[in-house]
């Protein structure tokens, strides 16, 4: 074997045995993850609240405010999910969650999509362009609760 056919190896080897681990939050104990994971979506929520009380009428419309809210969303709408893995079972999560993990998923990839979505709508400035894509997103936050928060 040649000395880059060698080392090709053992970097695809580091690769596998340290799969993104720098971008990912790690978890001493299963109350940290669920801790996080109510962290980043109390945190989306108070986001999205400030885009949607805006669209609603029960805030004035701030073009910057709605912009820097609605991406604040869309990143933290990707936080959470790494937060349920094995053996984090507990807060609101139903139990479903680690029985139906494809669903699950693409629940919460769907409201990621819906999210981005509003904030690209937000970029535009324009209230009823956010008010359009509003909807959807909340319905895409809703879909996930309906099955997998209890109340
Ligand atoms: C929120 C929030 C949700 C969504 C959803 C919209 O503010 O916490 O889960 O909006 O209720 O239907």
């Amino acid at each position: 074997m040649t000395r880059f056919a060698s080392l090709a190896i053992a970097a695809l080897f580091a690769a596998a045995a340290f799969p993104v681990v720098a971008q990912t939050p790690q978890f001493a104990k299963p109350d940290d993850a669920i801790k996080f994971r109510q962290d980043t979506l109390k945190e989306l929520q108070k986001n999205f609240k400030r885009v949607a009380d805006m669209a609603g009428g029960r805030d004035p419309f701030d073009a910057k405010v709605a912009e820097e809210s609605a991406q604040r969303a869309a990143e933290l709408i990707k936080q959470p999910w790494v937060a349920f893995g094995p053996g984090t079972e507990g807060g609101k999560a139903k139990p479903e969650i680690w029985r139906e993990q494809d669903k699950f998923k693409d629940l919460a990839g769907k409201a990621e999509v819906e999210v981005a979505k509003l904030a690209v709508a937000a970029k535009t400035g324009n209230l009823d362009t956010i008010k359009a894509s509003l909807g959807a997103a909340g319905a895409s936050c809703k879909a996930c609760h309906d099955s997998y928060r209890n109340r």
